[in-house]
């Protein structure tokens, strides 16, 4: 058995969220959405093609992944063998550095490593759109963690394959900005409603969903205009409504879905704080408790203070901008 093809990937935090589908198995959007990548978390993911396997094998770290991972892995290995036309079968090890299902993006990097190392032990020579649609088919999130810093994910237009090769990301220049993104977990655990289910029953149920989707799409065209005249204040203040908006369509879902516990709400009520003290500090939050804060680059040691003081027991995490899904193990050489 060769040792296999081993790739790295970074989370995206959306500041312009992706929340609702148009088509499920294909993984389509109803909105397009834009994130940042983070330098922080990374998953590191091992894929090795094995002539002698009768099926795949899937291990988190040492041990077996659970079923559920695992089927979602082999789901997607399957959409890579079909684009090689090679039946094989294959092991597959990933680590997570960070919180798994915690609202942190953990299944962003994750498809994303796993459809950089999948492609290529499967033979495939994919361009940096083709592996960001393939990681879509993964988990919609992942498609934007194959570019570095700021990544904008198209929703594309029609169903199908029309739908299929006109969704993807593509990487936002930023040059006029130098954002942190600071990160406060109030609860590092697996979430108990997942992203997936809660978006179905939003877009199902919600009153709320069409007019914030509608809302977004014009969020995203004054984020854009706010990134390309480097003016963070803008910036944040459009991710902070665009995140606060969806959390509104969740709320109005029946039943409804919250993600908000009181340590949310002690660290959003502390951004708030900071600005009126004069710090540029925003907070986004995805489907979980966590908070994160979009602050200068200059002001991250000052918003990471406020933040563990207001929190106590949550853990505060800087992270800067971090680079696109690559080949190798990153900083984790051992692997
Ligand atoms: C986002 N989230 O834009 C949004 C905001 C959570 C809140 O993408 O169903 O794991 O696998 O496509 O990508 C989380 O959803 O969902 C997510 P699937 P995914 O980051």
């Amino acid at each position: 058995m060769s040792a296999g093809v081993t790739a790295t990937a970074h989370p995206n935090i959306a500041l312009i969220k992706y929340w609702g589908k148009r088509d499920e198995r294909l993984r389509l959007p109803v909105t397009s959405s834009l994130s940042l990548t983070l330098d922080v978390f990374p998953t590191v993911t091992t894929v090795a093609v094995d002539d002698d396997l009768a099926a795949d094998t899937v291990t988190v770290g040492e041990a077996s992944a659970s079923d559920t991972f695992a089927a979602k892995v082999i789901e997607f290995l399957g959409l890579v063998r079909d684009l090689a036309g090679d039946r094989r079968a294959a092991r597959v090890r990933t680590v997570n550095h960070g919180p798994t299902g915690a609202g942190l993006a953990s299944s962003a990097s994750g498809f994303a490593a796993l459809a950089v190392a999948a492609a290529r032990a499967y033979g495939l020579e994919l361009d940096g759109r083709a592996l960001s649609r393939l990681a879509r088919q993964g988990s919609g999130s992942a498609s934007r963690s194959i570019y570095g810093g700021f990544a904008q994910w198209h929703c594309g237009e029609g169903d199908g394959a029309a739908g299929d090769l006109s969704s993807y990301a593509e990487p936002v220049e930023a040059p006029l900005l130098d954002p942190a993104l600071v990160v406060g977990l109030v609860d590092a655990r697996e979430k108990k409603i997942p992203s997936r289910t809660a978006m179905r029953r939003t877009v199902d149920t919600s009153p709320l969903f069409w007019p914030w989707a509608r809302s977004s799409e014009r969020d995203l065209r004054d984020m854009r205009a706010a990134i390309a005249a480097g003016d963070l204040a803008a910036v944040g203040e459009i991710a902070e409504r665009n995140a606060l908006g969806m959390h509104a369509t969740m709320l109005a879902a029946r039943p409804a879905v919250r993600y908000f516990s009181p340590g949310s709400m002690r660290l959003l009520d502390r951004v708030v704080e900071l600005r009126a003290e004069g710090v540029l500090a925003y907070a986004t939050m995805d489907a979980g408790p966590n908070v994160k804060v979009l602050c200068d680059r200059r002001d991250s040691a000052t918003v990471a203070a406020a933040l563990a003081e207001a929190d106590p027991t949550s853990r505060v995490v800087v992270a800067n901008p971090g680079p696109g899904a690559t080949l190798g193990a990153g900083a984790d050489d051992h692997l």
